[in-house]
């Protein structure tokens, strides 16, 4: 009995090795189709995709299970203005946060940093958010926290989870590709497949 347990251990850490090794980075892209991400360029300016202070709000990922070391949240926003504007006015800030199960409250994770009339991505890290990654990690924008009246506004066209450094699309909006689950990277795919190539072939000489 002991045997066999100590086996089905081995066996248990052997596949989790496995799996931990041969874990594929995820993206998982939320855009056009949740919440108010624009669904084209030329929406970039209208309501209600052009938010501004009192349009706060909160979308949530497509959960990732598979292992992973690492997690890069990325978010591809239009219009965010650095400039001074005039008082009693203060600069466009916006910030993001994500929300944390053990601490049952939203915790921010920083700001955007955008570029005026242009598409950009910013890019947070969130590894340690591993248990929200795996059951849907829940993200919320707070626009223009500095003033209280229609100042500055800004629209968004992605919100990117990635595992494991895999790479964002393009920051503009794209809506041919719908929210889907989460896809490994394809260049990964190449990867696996040398590895386990590689596998085969010490397999053979051993
Ligand atoms: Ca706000
Ligand atoms: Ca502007
Ligand atoms: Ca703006």
């Amino acid at each position: 009995m002991r045997i066999l347990a100590g086996l089905c251990l081995m066996v248990s850490l052997m596949w989790g090795g496995a799996s931990a090794v041969f874990a594929l980075p995820m993206v998982d892209v939320q855009e056009y189709g949740t919440g108010f991400f624009v669904p084209d360029d030329t929406s970039k300016y209208d309501s209600p995709y052009y938010r501004y202070f009192d349009q706060d709000w909160e979308w949530q990922h497509t959960a990732i299970t598979d292992p992973f070391f690492n997690a890069q949240l990325s978010i591809s926003s239009f219009d965010v203005d650095d400039f001074l504007a005039p008082p009693p006015h203060f600069p466009e800030t916006n910030v993001v946060y994500a929300f944390s199960i053990l601490l049952n409250d939203w915790m921010p994770l920083g700001t955007l940093q955008g570029t005026p009339d242009a598409w950009s991505y910013t890019t947070f890290d969130v590894s340690h958010l591993m248990l929200e990654i795996m059951t849907g990690l829940r993200i919320k924008i707070d626009i223009d926290v500095n003033n209280v009246e229609s100042v500055w506004a800004v629209s968004l066209a992605k919100s990117v989870l990635a595992t494991d450094f895999a790479s964002p699309p393009t920051p503009e909006p794209n809506p041919t590709v719908p929210p889907s689950a989460p896809v490994p990277e394809p260049g990964t795919i190449l990867l696996l497949g040398a590895g386990l190539a590689a596998l085969t072939l010490r397999k053979k000489f051993k």
